[in-house]
Protein backbone atom coordinates (compact mmCIF):
# COMPACT_ATOMS: atom_id res chain seq x y z
CA UNK A 1 0.00 0.00 0.00
CA UNK A 2 1.33 3.22 -0.86
CA UNK A 3 2.23 5.91 1.92
CA UNK A 4 -0.30 8.41 3.56
CA UNK A 5 -3.34 6.25 1.62
CA UNK A 6 -6.80 5.01 3.24
CA UNK A 7 -8.11 1.54 1.43
CA UNK A 8 -12.12 1.45 1.42
CA UNK A 9 -13.06 -2.06 1.94
CA UNK A 10 -16.57 -1.75 1.41
CA UNK A 11 -17.39 -5.46 0.99
CA UNK A 12 -17.60 -6.03 4.74
CA UNK A 13 -20.51 -5.07 7.02
CA UNK A 14 -19.32 -1.47 8.22
CA UNK A 15 -17.01 -1.26 5.50
CA UNK A 16 -13.41 -1.79 6.68
CA UNK A 17 -10.83 1.06 7.00
CA UNK A 18 -7.47 0.06 6.19
CA UNK A 19 -4.09 2.42 6.97
CA UNK A 20 -0.44 2.79 5.19
CA UNK A 21 1.74 1.19 7.42
CA UNK A 22 3.33 5.04 7.04
CA UNK A 23 0.69 7.27 7.61
CA UNK A 24 0.56 11.07 8.34
CA UNK A 25 -3.42 12.41 8.53
CA UNK A 26 -2.47 15.67 7.03
CA UNK A 27 -1.30 14.32 3.65
CA UNK A 28 -5.20 12.48 2.61
CA UNK A 29 -6.62 15.29 3.81
CA UNK A 30 -4.71 17.88 1.91
CA UNK A 31 -2.08 16.98 -0.65
CA UNK A 32 -4.72 13.62 -1.86
CA UNK A 33 -6.70 16.74 -3.47
CA UNK A 34 -3.98 17.95 -5.76
CA UNK A 35 -3.08 14.37 -6.94
CA UNK A 36 -6.54 13.88 -7.51
CA UNK A 37 -6.70 17.33 -9.85
CA UNK A 38 -8.52 19.24 -7.11
CA UNK A 39 -5.86 22.09 -7.19
CA UNK A 40 -7.72 24.62 -8.91
CA UNK A 41 -10.98 23.65 -6.89
CA UNK A 42 -12.22 26.45 -4.04
CA UNK A 43 -11.32 24.44 -0.27
CA UNK A 44 -12.57 27.57 1.55
CA UNK A 45 -14.63 30.49 1.39
CA UNK A 46 -14.69 33.42 3.91
CA UNK A 47 -16.07 36.99 3.38
CA UNK A 48 -12.71 38.46 2.38
CA UNK A 49 -11.60 35.63 -0.10
CA UNK A 50 -11.75 32.22 -1.61
CA UNK A 51 -8.95 29.58 -1.34
CA UNK A 52 -8.09 26.85 -3.54
CA UNK A 53 -7.04 23.53 -3.13
CA UNK A 54 -3.64 24.24 -4.12
CA UNK A 55 -2.95 27.45 -2.52
CA UNK A 56 -4.28 25.56 0.76
CA UNK A 57 -1.48 23.03 -0.05
CA UNK A 58 1.42 25.53 -0.42
CA UNK A 59 -0.26 27.54 2.92
CA UNK A 60 -0.17 23.89 5.13
CA UNK A 61 3.52 23.76 3.78
CA UNK A 62 4.48 26.84 4.80
CA UNK A 63 3.61 26.39 7.94
CA UNK A 64 5.13 22.95 8.22
CA UNK A 65 8.10 24.72 7.66
CA UNK A 66 7.88 27.81 9.76
CA UNK A 67 6.86 25.94 12.71
CA UNK A 68 9.80 23.41 11.77
CA UNK A 69 11.78 26.97 11.57
CA UNK A 70 10.93 27.70 15.45
CA UNK A 71 13.35 24.70 16.64
CA UNK A 72 9.73 22.48 17.99
CA UNK A 73 10.90 18.68 18.52
CA UNK A 74 8.58 16.27 17.33
CA UNK A 75 5.31 15.88 19.63
CA UNK A 76 5.68 19.33 21.11
CA UNK A 77 2.78 20.78 21.18
CA UNK A 78 1.14 24.08 19.12
CA UNK A 79 -1.66 25.87 21.31
CA UNK A 80 -3.84 26.99 18.90
CA UNK A 81 -6.83 30.39 19.81
CA UNK A 82 -7.21 30.90 16.00
CA UNK A 83 -10.95 32.38 15.02
CA UNK A 84 -12.40 29.74 12.08
CA UNK A 85 -10.09 31.24 8.78
CA UNK A 86 -7.65 30.10 6.42
CA UNK A 87 -5.18 30.21 9.45
CA UNK A 88 -6.89 27.53 11.25
CA UNK A 89 -6.07 25.13 8.69
CA UNK A 90 -2.64 26.10 8.26
CA UNK A 91 -1.60 25.71 11.53
CA UNK A 92 -3.67 22.95 12.26
CA UNK A 93 -1.92 20.60 9.40
CA UNK A 94 1.10 22.13 9.11
CA UNK A 95 1.82 21.37 12.78
CA UNK A 96 0.54 17.34 11.85
CA UNK A 97 2.36 17.68 8.62
CA UNK A 98 5.43 18.42 10.54
CA UNK A 99 5.35 15.96 13.31
CA UNK A 100 3.77 18.79 15.97
CA UNK A 101 0.69 18.13 17.91
CA UNK A 102 -1.97 21.08 17.54
CA UNK A 103 -4.04 21.82 20.34
CA UNK A 104 -6.84 24.15 19.20
CA UNK A 105 -8.46 26.08 22.47
CA UNK A 106 -11.84 27.99 22.92
CA UNK A 107 -11.71 31.31 21.85
CA UNK A 108 -14.12 32.35 24.60
CA UNK A 109 -12.21 31.78 27.26
CA UNK A 110 -10.93 33.69 29.85
CA UNK A 111 -6.94 34.47 30.45
CA UNK A 112 -7.24 32.05 33.90
CA UNK A 113 -8.56 29.10 31.68
CA UNK A 114 -5.64 29.84 29.01
CA UNK A 115 -2.96 29.77 31.51
CA UNK A 116 -3.98 26.57 32.92
CA UNK A 117 -3.96 25.12 29.59
CA UNK A 118 -0.34 26.77 28.63
CA UNK A 119 0.90 24.79 32.17
CA UNK A 120 -1.18 21.53 31.75
CA UNK A 121 -0.25 21.15 28.19
CA UNK A 122 3.78 21.92 28.54
CA UNK A 123 3.03 23.52 25.02
CA UNK A 124 6.27 24.95 23.16
CA UNK A 125 3.94 27.67 20.92
CA UNK A 126 0.74 29.78 21.00
CA UNK A 127 -0.39 31.00 17.77
CA UNK A 128 -3.20 33.17 18.53
CA UNK A 129 -5.37 35.56 16.06
CA UNK A 130 -5.36 39.56 17.49
CA UNK A 131 -8.93 39.45 18.06
CA UNK A 132 -8.52 36.90 21.40
CA UNK A 133 -5.14 39.57 22.38
CA UNK A 134 -6.68 40.78 25.71
CA UNK A 135 -7.20 37.37 27.28
CA UNK A 136 -4.39 35.91 25.97
CA UNK A 137 -1.31 37.82 26.44
CA UNK A 138 -1.87 38.05 30.46
CA UNK A 139 -1.98 34.22 30.43
CA UNK A 140 1.43 34.71 27.84
CA UNK A 141 2.37 36.95 30.76
CA UNK A 142 2.21 34.21 33.20
CA UNK A 143 3.50 31.50 31.88
CA UNK A 144 6.44 28.99 32.25
CA UNK A 145 9.71 28.49 30.27
CA UNK A 146 7.95 25.66 28.27
CA UNK A 147 6.16 27.87 25.93
CA UNK A 148 9.01 28.80 23.52
CA UNK A 149 7.24 31.12 21.48
CA UNK A 150 4.03 32.82 21.39
CA UNK A 151 2.80 34.47 18.20
CA UNK A 152 0.14 36.29 16.53
CA UNK A 153 -1.63 35.31 13.14
CA UNK A 154 -0.92 38.35 11.69
CA UNK A 155 1.21 41.60 11.86
CA UNK A 156 5.18 42.20 11.66
CA UNK A 157 6.54 39.09 13.12
CA UNK A 158 3.00 36.93 12.89
CA UNK A 159 2.73 33.56 11.89
CA UNK A 160 1.79 34.54 8.65
CA UNK A 161 4.86 36.80 7.82
CA UNK A 162 6.70 33.81 9.11
CA UNK A 163 5.02 31.54 6.49
CA UNK A 164 5.34 33.98 3.60
CA UNK A 165 9.35 33.42 3.92
CA UNK A 166 8.80 29.83 3.17
CA UNK A 167 9.02 27.23 0.01
CA UNK A 168 5.54 25.83 -0.75
CA UNK A 169 6.87 22.42 -0.80
CA UNK A 170 7.43 19.97 2.60
CA UNK A 171 7.36 16.50 2.88
CA UNK A 172 5.32 14.81 5.20
CA UNK A 173 6.97 13.40 8.84
CA UNK A 174 6.13 9.77 8.75
CA UNK A 175 4.04 8.27 11.31
CA UNK A 176 1.72 5.46 11.72
CA UNK A 177 -2.36 5.91 11.95
CA UNK A 178 -2.72 4.81 15.29
CA UNK A 179 0.40 8.08 17.05
CA UNK A 180 -0.78 10.82 18.69
CA UNK A 181 -2.03 13.12 16.50
CA UNK A 182 -4.08 16.71 17.89
CA UNK A 183 -5.86 17.34 21.32
CA UNK A 184 -8.87 18.83 22.16
CA UNK A 185 -9.60 20.09 26.19
CA UNK A 186 -13.25 19.14 27.19
CA UNK A 187 -14.63 20.65 31.02
CA UNK A 188 -15.02 18.59 34.00
CA UNK A 189 -17.67 19.30 36.44
CA UNK A 190 -15.37 19.62 38.94
CA UNK A 191 -11.91 21.05 38.40
CA UNK A 192 -10.00 21.91 35.38
CA UNK A 193 -10.64 20.79 31.72
CA UNK A 194 -8.85 17.94 30.35
CA UNK A 195 -7.00 17.18 27.18
CA UNK A 196 -8.29 13.76 25.36
CA UNK A 197 -5.81 12.55 22.98
CA UNK A 198 -6.50 11.67 19.57
CA UNK A 199 -4.89 9.88 16.93
CA UNK A 200 -4.00 10.20 13.18
CA UNK A 201 -6.72 8.24 12.13
CA UNK A 202 -9.53 9.49 14.02
CA UNK A 203 -10.53 12.10 11.68
CA UNK A 204 -10.86 9.80 8.97
CA UNK A 205 -13.22 7.60 10.75
CA UNK A 206 -15.35 10.39 11.93
CA UNK A 207 -15.09 12.05 8.16
CA UNK A 208 -16.07 8.48 6.72
CA UNK A 209 -18.27 6.51 9.14
CA UNK A 210 -20.76 9.98 9.76
CA UNK A 211 -19.51 12.37 7.17
CA UNK A 212 -19.94 9.99 4.11
CA UNK A 213 -21.67 6.92 5.13
CA UNK A 214 -24.34 8.53 7.63
CA UNK A 215 -25.13 11.99 6.01
CA UNK A 216 -24.01 11.53 2.53
CA UNK A 217 -21.81 14.19 2.00
CA UNK A 218 -20.46 14.46 -1.67
CA UNK A 219 -17.95 16.14 -3.30
CA UNK A 220 -20.40 18.60 -4.65
CA UNK A 221 -21.52 19.54 -0.74
CA UNK A 222 -20.79 22.81 0.67
CA UNK A 223 -20.51 22.51 4.40
CA UNK A 224 -21.61 25.63 6.97
CA UNK A 225 -20.92 24.95 10.60
CA UNK A 226 -22.49 27.43 13.57
CA UNK A 227 -20.18 25.56 15.92
CA UNK A 228 -16.60 26.90 15.37
CA UNK A 229 -13.34 25.00 14.53
CA UNK A 230 -12.19 24.59 17.64
CA UNK A 231 -14.82 22.00 19.17
CA UNK A 232 -14.69 19.03 17.87
CA UNK A 233 -18.18 19.46 16.19
CA UNK A 234 -17.31 22.43 14.55
CA UNK A 235 -13.51 20.71 13.41
CA UNK A 236 -15.85 17.63 11.80
CA UNK A 237 -18.45 19.61 10.58
CA UNK A 238 -16.36 22.66 9.23
CA UNK A 239 -12.67 21.21 7.80
CA UNK A 240 -12.17 17.61 8.44
CA UNK A 241 -15.88 16.57 6.27
CA UNK A 242 -15.55 19.08 3.64
CA UNK A 243 -11.62 17.82 3.10
CA UNK A 244 -12.37 14.52 3.54
CA UNK A 245 -14.84 14.74 0.36
CA UNK A 246 -12.88 16.93 -1.64
CA UNK A 247 -16.12 19.48 -1.02
CA UNK A 248 -16.00 23.62 -0.05
CA UNK A 249 -16.03 24.82 3.72
CA UNK A 250 -17.96 28.40 3.95
CA UNK A 251 -15.98 30.23 7.32
CA UNK A 252 -17.66 32.91 9.71
CA UNK A 253 -14.97 34.43 11.69
CA UNK A 254 -17.66 36.34 13.54
CA UNK A 255 -19.90 35.14 16.57
CA UNK A 256 -22.61 32.59 15.27
CA UNK A 257 -26.28 33.75 14.96
CA UNK A 258 -28.47 35.04 12.20
CA UNK A 259 -27.44 38.22 11.66
CA UNK A 260 -23.91 36.77 10.63
CA UNK A 261 -25.20 33.65 9.51
CA UNK A 262 -27.74 34.25 6.94
CA UNK A 263 -26.33 36.49 4.62
CA UNK A 264 -23.42 33.84 4.62
CA UNK A 265 -26.42 31.12 3.31
CA UNK A 266 -27.45 33.19 1.02
CA UNK A 267 -24.58 34.42 -0.48
CA UNK A 268 -22.19 30.94 -0.78
CA UNK A 269 -25.76 28.44 -0.81
CA UNK A 270 -24.59 25.63 1.37
CA UNK A 271 -25.93 22.86 0.63
CA UNK A 272 -24.89 21.25 4.20
CA UNK A 273 -25.47 23.36 7.33
CA UNK A 274 -24.54 22.31 11.10
CA UNK A 275 -26.45 23.88 13.95
CA UNK A 276 -27.07 22.84 17.66
CA UNK A 277 -30.87 23.26 19.18
CA UNK A 278 -30.54 26.83 20.73
CA UNK A 279 -29.60 28.91 17.30
CA UNK A 280 -32.19 26.57 15.53
CA UNK A 281 -34.85 28.20 18.27
CA UNK A 282 -33.33 31.91 17.64
CA UNK A 283 -33.95 31.21 13.64
CA UNK A 284 -37.38 29.75 14.11
CA UNK A 285 -38.12 33.58 15.63
CA UNK A 286 -36.52 35.22 13.34
CA UNK A 287 -38.61 34.04 10.42
CA UNK A 288 -41.52 35.88 12.03
CA UNK A 289 -39.29 38.61 10.53
CA UNK A 290 -38.66 37.87 7.65
CA UNK A 291 -37.38 34.23 6.13
CA UNK A 292 -33.83 33.84 4.71
CA UNK A 293 -32.75 31.96 1.53
CA UNK A 294 -32.56 28.30 2.59
CA UNK A 295 -33.09 26.84 -0.85
CA UNK A 296 -29.19 25.46 -1.19
CA UNK A 297 -29.71 23.28 2.64
CA UNK A 298 -30.21 19.51 1.50
CA UNK A 299 -28.98 18.58 5.18
CA UNK A 300 -29.69 20.35 8.30
CA UNK A 301 -27.64 18.70 11.76
CA UNK A 302 -28.11 19.01 15.27
CA UNK A 303 -25.67 18.33 18.09
CA UNK A 304 -24.76 19.32 21.65
CA UNK A 305 -27.43 18.91 23.69
CA UNK A 306 -30.58 17.03 22.98
CA UNK A 307 -32.62 19.15 20.05
CA UNK A 308 -36.32 18.93 21.57
CA UNK A 309 -39.23 17.39 19.24
CA UNK A 310 -41.35 20.53 19.06
CA UNK A 311 -37.82 22.55 17.61
CA UNK A 312 -37.89 20.07 14.92
CA UNK A 313 -41.45 19.68 13.92
CA UNK A 314 -41.74 23.36 13.64
CA UNK A 315 -38.63 23.66 11.45
CA UNK A 316 -40.06 21.20 9.36
CA UNK A 317 -43.14 23.15 9.15
CA UNK A 318 -40.90 26.22 8.20
CA UNK A 319 -38.46 24.62 5.91
CA UNK A 320 -39.83 21.50 4.94
CA UNK A 321 -36.15 20.05 6.01
CA UNK A 322 -35.74 17.82 8.77
CA UNK A 323 -33.19 18.12 11.25
CA UNK A 324 -30.69 15.14 11.78
CA UNK A 325 -30.16 15.32 15.69
CA UNK A 326 -26.96 12.97 16.60
CA UNK A 327 -24.81 12.65 20.06
CA UNK A 328 -21.29 13.39 19.68
CA UNK A 329 -18.35 13.89 21.91
CA UNK A 330 -15.00 15.66 22.21
CA UNK A 331 -13.62 11.96 23.19
CA UNK A 332 -15.71 10.31 20.77
CA UNK A 333 -14.64 13.32 18.26
CA UNK A 334 -18.03 13.74 16.09
CA UNK A 335 -21.64 12.09 16.40
CA UNK A 336 -21.74 8.00 17.19
CA UNK A 337 -25.45 8.25 17.18
CA UNK A 338 -27.23 9.58 15.06
CA UNK A 339 -30.67 10.54 12.89
CA UNK A 340 -30.21 10.20 9.34
CA UNK A 341 -31.95 10.96 6.19
CA UNK A 342 -35.21 9.31 6.14
CA UNK A 343 -35.23 7.68 9.14
CA UNK A 344 -35.94 10.60 11.65
CA UNK A 345 -37.27 10.12 15.34
CA UNK A 346 -38.31 13.20 17.06
CA UNK A 347 -36.88 13.25 20.32
CA UNK A 348 -34.58 10.28 19.90
CA UNK A 349 -30.82 10.41 19.10
CA UNK A 350 -31.16 8.16 16.49
CA UNK A 351 -29.33 4.98 15.54
CA UNK A 352 -25.69 3.81 15.93
CA UNK A 353 -23.58 5.30 13.13
CA UNK A 354 -21.83 2.47 11.51
CA UNK A 355 -18.26 1.09 13.08
CA UNK A 356 -19.74 1.99 16.65
CA UNK A 357 -20.60 0.02 18.96
CA UNK A 358 -23.00 1.03 22.70
CA UNK A 359 -24.05 -0.66 25.66
CA UNK A 360 -26.09 0.35 28.19
CA UNK A 361 -25.18 -0.70 31.53
CA UNK A 362 -26.85 -0.41 35.13
CA UNK A 363 -24.95 0.64 38.66
CA UNK A 364 -23.56 -2.92 38.92
CA UNK A 365 -22.10 -3.07 35.34
CA UNK A 366 -24.56 -4.83 34.10
CA UNK A 367 -26.35 -4.03 30.19
CA UNK A 368 -29.89 -3.10 30.64
CA UNK A 369 -32.66 -4.71 29.02
CA UNK A 370 -34.15 -2.54 25.86
CA UNK A 371 -36.65 0.31 27.07
CA UNK A 372 -34.62 1.18 30.67
CA UNK A 373 -32.44 3.46 31.46
CA UNK A 374 -28.32 3.20 32.42
CA UNK A 375 -25.29 4.49 31.94
CA UNK A 376 -24.44 4.62 28.42
CA UNK A 377 -20.75 3.28 27.14
CA UNK A 378 -19.71 3.71 23.47
CA UNK A 379 -16.56 2.20 21.17
CA UNK A 380 -15.61 2.75 18.08
CA UNK A 381 -12.27 3.41 15.99
CA UNK A 382 -12.48 7.75 16.84
CA UNK A 383 -12.60 7.73 20.23
CA UNK A 384 -9.73 9.36 22.43
CA UNK A 385 -6.30 7.13 23.46
CA UNK A 386 -6.01 9.25 26.57
CA UNK A 387 -6.05 12.51 28.87
CA UNK A 388 -3.31 14.13 28.67
CA UNK A 389 -1.28 13.42 31.89
CA UNK A 390 -4.70 12.41 34.10
CA UNK A 391 -4.41 8.49 34.87
CA UNK A 392 -7.26 8.65 36.98
CA UNK A 393 -9.82 9.85 34.81
CA UNK A 394 -8.46 8.10 31.74
CA UNK A 395 -9.05 5.17 33.69
CA UNK A 396 -12.43 6.00 34.59
CA UNK A 397 -13.81 6.58 31.17
CA UNK A 398 -11.51 4.38 28.88
CA UNK A 399 -12.34 1.45 29.87
CA UNK A 400 -10.46 -0.96 27.42
CA UNK A 401 -12.20 -0.42 24.16
CA UNK A 402 -15.29 1.50 26.20
CA UNK A 403 -15.81 4.96 26.86
CA UNK A 404 -18.06 6.31 29.50
CA UNK A 405 -19.80 9.05 27.97
CA UNK A 406 -21.42 10.25 30.92
CA UNK A 407 -24.68 10.38 29.17
CA UNK A 408 -28.01 8.26 30.79
CA UNK A 409 -29.34 7.02 27.86
CA UNK A 410 -32.44 4.08 26.81
CA UNK A 411 -32.73 2.03 23.89
CA UNK A 412 -35.95 0.75 21.98
CA UNK A 413 -36.45 -2.40 20.11
CA UNK A 414 -35.61 -0.69 17.05
CA UNK A 415 -32.49 0.37 18.58
CA UNK A 416 -33.07 4.02 18.45
CA UNK A 417 -31.51 5.76 21.25
CA UNK A 418 -33.29 8.30 23.96
CA UNK A 419 -31.04 10.82 25.93
CA UNK A 420 -32.67 10.54 29.65
CA UNK A 421 -29.99 13.42 30.81
CA UNK A 422 -26.58 13.49 32.38
CA UNK A 423 -25.21 11.00 35.45
CA UNK A 424 -22.84 14.00 35.98
CA UNK A 425 -24.13 17.51 37.09
CA UNK A 426 -22.54 19.05 34.03
CA UNK A 427 -24.71 21.35 31.40
CA UNK A 428 -24.77 21.79 28.27
CA UNK A 429 -25.90 25.64 27.46
CA UNK A 430 -25.93 26.56 23.37
CA UNK A 431 -24.35 23.11 22.97
CA UNK A 432 -21.33 23.68 24.95
CA UNK A 433 -20.31 22.69 28.31
CA UNK A 434 -21.06 24.56 31.72
CA UNK A 435 -20.09 23.52 34.79
CA UNK A 436 -21.88 24.92 37.88
CA UNK A 437 -18.66 24.50 39.77
CA UNK A 438 -17.71 27.07 38.31
CA UNK A 439 -20.35 29.41 38.33
CA UNK A 440 -20.05 28.97 41.75
CA UNK A 441 -17.27 29.44 42.52
CA UNK A 442 -17.55 32.90 40.33
CA UNK A 443 -20.86 33.69 42.63
CA UNK A 444 -18.99 33.22 45.94
CA UNK A 445 -16.34 35.65 44.87
CA UNK A 446 -19.19 38.19 45.66
CA UNK A 447 -18.42 39.51 49.76
CA UNK A 448 -22.14 39.13 50.22
CA UNK A 449 -22.52 35.34 49.03
CA UNK A 450 -22.15 32.80 51.50
CA UNK A 451 -22.80 29.72 49.07
CA UNK A 452 -24.27 29.56 46.27
CA UNK A 453 -25.90 26.66 43.69
CA UNK A 454 -26.32 26.06 39.98
CA UNK A 455 -28.08 23.72 38.48
CA UNK A 456 -29.87 23.74 34.83
CA UNK A 457 -33.97 25.08 34.06
CA UNK A 458 -35.45 24.80 30.84
CA UNK A 459 -36.23 27.61 28.96
CA UNK A 460 -39.20 28.19 27.04
CA UNK A 461 -37.96 26.07 24.63
CA UNK A 462 -36.82 23.30 26.40
CA UNK A 463 -33.61 24.16 26.21
CA UNK A 464 -31.32 24.46 29.50
CA UNK A 465 -29.74 27.59 30.71
CA UNK A 466 -27.77 27.70 34.31
CA UNK A 467 -29.95 28.90 36.99
CA UNK A 468 -28.50 30.25 40.93
CA UNK A 469 -29.47 29.43 44.14
CA UNK A 470 -28.01 31.77 46.46
CA UNK A 471 -27.48 31.87 50.22
CA UNK A 472 -26.54 35.46 51.16
CA UNK A 473 -23.91 36.36 54.27
CA UNK A 474 -26.20 37.82 57.06
CA UNK A 475 -27.55 41.49 56.59
CA UNK A 476 -27.39 41.37 53.11
CA UNK A 477 -30.49 42.07 50.90
CA UNK A 478 -31.27 39.91 48.07
CA UNK A 479 -32.57 42.49 45.82
CA UNK A 480 -32.38 43.19 42.09
CA UNK A 481 -29.32 45.71 42.69
CA UNK A 482 -27.35 42.58 44.21
CA UNK A 483 -28.82 40.01 41.52
CA UNK A 484 -27.79 42.70 38.28
CA UNK A 485 -24.09 42.59 40.34
CA UNK A 486 -23.88 39.24 40.42
CA UNK A 487 -24.55 38.94 36.71
CA UNK A 488 -21.98 41.31 36.10
CA UNK A 489 -19.29 39.77 38.04
CA UNK A 490 -19.79 36.32 36.04
CA UNK A 491 -20.54 38.44 32.53
CA UNK A 492 -16.67 39.62 33.16
CA UNK A 493 -15.12 36.66 34.70
CA UNK A 494 -16.46 33.97 33.13
CA UNK A 495 -17.26 32.42 28.80
CA UNK A 496 -19.74 34.69 27.75
CA UNK A 497 -22.13 31.68 27.36
CA UNK A 498 -22.24 30.90 31.51
CA UNK A 499 -23.68 33.43 33.32
CA UNK A 500 -26.84 32.27 35.56
CA UNK A 501 -30.27 33.33 33.72
CA UNK A 502 -32.00 33.10 36.86
CA UNK A 503 -31.42 34.41 40.54
CA UNK A 504 -32.64 32.76 43.65
CA UNK A 505 -31.95 34.26 46.99
CA UNK A 506 -32.42 31.37 49.44
CA UNK A 507 -32.64 30.98 53.06
CA UNK A 508 -30.53 27.77 52.78
CA UNK A 509 -28.92 25.23 49.86
CA UNK A 510 -29.93 21.39 50.86
CA UNK A 511 -27.45 19.29 51.35
CA UNK A 512 -26.27 15.67 52.52
CA UNK A 513 -25.17 14.60 55.84
CA UNK A 514 -21.43 14.96 55.10
CA UNK A 515 -22.16 18.34 53.42
CA UNK A 516 -22.47 17.67 49.67
CA UNK A 517 -24.99 20.02 47.54
CA UNK A 518 -28.07 18.48 46.48
CA UNK A 519 -28.08 19.52 43.48
CA UNK A 520 -31.45 17.41 42.22
CA UNK A 521 -33.25 18.72 44.90
CA UNK A 522 -33.29 22.29 43.06
CA UNK A 523 -33.92 21.09 40.01
CA UNK A 524 -37.25 21.30 40.46
CA UNK A 525 -39.73 24.52 40.26
CA UNK A 526 -39.12 26.41 42.84
CA UNK A 527 -40.30 30.28 43.91
CA UNK A 528 -40.60 32.74 41.65
CA UNK A 529 -36.56 33.42 40.56
CA UNK A 530 -35.39 36.78 40.00
CA UNK A 531 -34.81 36.71 36.01
CA UNK A 532 -31.57 37.91 34.86
CA UNK A 533 -32.28 37.44 31.25
CA UNK A 534 -31.96 40.78 29.69
CA UNK A 535 -28.42 41.76 31.22
CA UNK A 536 -28.83 45.32 32.51
CA UNK A 537 -32.71 45.42 33.79
CA UNK A 538 -32.99 42.70 36.37
CA UNK A 539 -36.45 41.81 36.36
CA UNK A 540 -38.85 39.94 38.63
CA UNK A 541 -41.15 37.64 37.02
C1 LIG B 1 -24.07 16.02 25.13
C2 LIG B 1 -25.93 15.54 23.52
C3 LIG B 1 -28.09 14.87 23.77
C4 LIG B 1 -23.87 14.68 25.81
C5 LIG B 1 -20.09 16.99 20.11
C6 LIG B 1 -21.14 16.43 18.04
O1 LIG B 1 -21.20 17.93 21.98
C7 LIG B 1 -20.19 17.43 21.55
O2 LIG B 1 -19.09 17.20 22.34
P1 LIG B 1 -18.84 17.69 23.84
O3 LIG B 1 -17.62 17.02 24.33
O4 LIG B 1 -20.11 17.15 24.66
C8 LIG B 1 -20.51 15.79 24.68
C9 LIG B 1 -21.79 15.66 25.50
O5 LIG B 1 -22.78 16.58 25.02
N1 LIG B 1 -24.65 15.90 23.78
C10 LIG B 1 -24.03 16.14 22.60
N2 LIG B 1 -24.89 15.96 21.58
C11 LIG B 1 -26.08 15.58 22.12
N3 LIG B 1 -26.92 15.19 24.33
N4 LIG B 1 -28.33 14.90 22.44
C12 LIG B 1 -27.36 15.25 21.58
N5 LIG B 1 -27.59 15.28 20.26
O6 LIG B 1 -23.96 14.91 27.19
C13 LIG B 1 -22.46 14.31 25.40
O7 LIG B 1 -21.86 13.38 26.27
O8 LIG B 1 -18.90 19.17 23.91
C14 LIG B 1 -21.22 16.85 19.35
C15 LIG B 1 -19.95 16.17 17.45
C16 LIG B 1 -18.81 16.29 18.19
C17 LIG B 1 -18.88 16.71 19.52
N6 LIG B 1 -17.75 16.84 20.22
Amino acid sequence: MQSHTVEIDAGTEPATLRFAARFNVAVPFIDRHLAEGRGAKIAIHTRERDVSYAELAADVNRAARALARLGLRAGDRVLMVVKDCPAFFHVFFGAIKAGFVPVPLNTLLRSSSYRYMIEDSGAAALIYSPEFASEVEPALRESGPALRHALGTEGDGGFAALQAREAADFEAVPARAEDDCFWLYSSGSTGQPKAAVHRHRDMVVTSQRYGVETLGLGEDDICYSEAKLFFAYGLGNNMTFPLWIGGTAVLNEERPGPASSFPLIARFRPTAYFGVPTLYAAYLQEFAHGKPDLSSIRRCVSAGEALPAEILRRWHVETGLWILDGIGSTEALHIFIANRPGDVTPGASGRLVAGYRARILDEAGREVADGESGRLVISGESTARCYWRNPERTATTMVGAWLDTGDTYRRDAQGRYYYCGRSDDMLKVGGIWCSPFEIESKLVEHPAVLEAAVVGRADADELVKPEAFIVLKSGQAGDDALASDLLRLCREGLAPYKYPRWINFVGELPKTATGKIQRFLLRQPQSTPVSVDSPKTAQSR
